[in-house]
């Protein structure tokens, strides 16, 4: 099967389902035999990029260093998945720029910051309101949504299943030789 090296690149806000999104659309990708690799907070943010905070400076620094770890993945004919935050549109233009537009596949996970603070997985947003953690993406730090993103996706009303079907296939067309 031949496939055309995309990076399919998930933002959103913490909560927004970025990582059950990617990871989903990763596996269905691969089970149509694509050849595809996930760069999530799991492996990247504990490893490579470990010595990292959450300050602007430090989030454009791990979004750097993984547009340029993207682009080696490229360069080795992946289809490279991403879940970062990624709150800067400045710093997805810089990446878009590195790969190139036509290989830079944005999706936007469009959920409202209530919704995600609802979810809660991880207690970070009740830590935030407790003043515990001051820089909190949509509390204490900005999010900038893109302007004009390959698709979105609104998780709080799009159930799992039809984004990740719609969007497989989406990506499908653009990768697919
Ligand atoms: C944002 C934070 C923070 C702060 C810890 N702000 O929902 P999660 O837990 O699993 O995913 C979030 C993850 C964000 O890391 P990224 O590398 O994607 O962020 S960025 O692109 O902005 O560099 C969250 C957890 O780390 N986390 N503290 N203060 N997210």
């Amino acid at each position: 099967l031949g496939q055309q090296p995309r990076l399919i690149w998930f933002t959103g806000l913490s909560g927004s389902g970025k990582s059950t999104l990617a990871n989903a659309t990763e596996d269905a990708l691969y089970r149509m035999g694509y050849h595809t690799y996930l760069l999530d907070g799991d492996n990247v943010r504990t490893g490579l990029n470990k010595d990292l905070t959450f300050s602007d400076k430090d989030r454009v620094e791990n979004i750097r260093r993984i547009g340029e770890v993207a682009n080696l993945m490229l360069d080795a004919g992946l289809i490279v998945i991403s879940a970062f935050i990624s709150p800067f549109v400045s710093d997805r233009d810089m990446i878009k720029e590195l790969v190139g537009e036509e290989n830079f596949l944005e999706i936007y996970l469009n959920c409202p910051l209530s919704i995600c603070e609802e979810r809660d997985v991880k207690g970070l947003y009740k830590k935030a309101r407790q003043g515990l953690i001051k820089d909190l993406t949509g509390i204490g730090s900005p999010y900038e949504p893109p302007l004009s993103p390959f698709a979105v996706v609104n998780t709080a009303e799009e159930k799992m299943e039809d984004a990740v079907a719609r969007l497989v296939q989406k990506i499908n067309k653009k990768i697919k030789i």
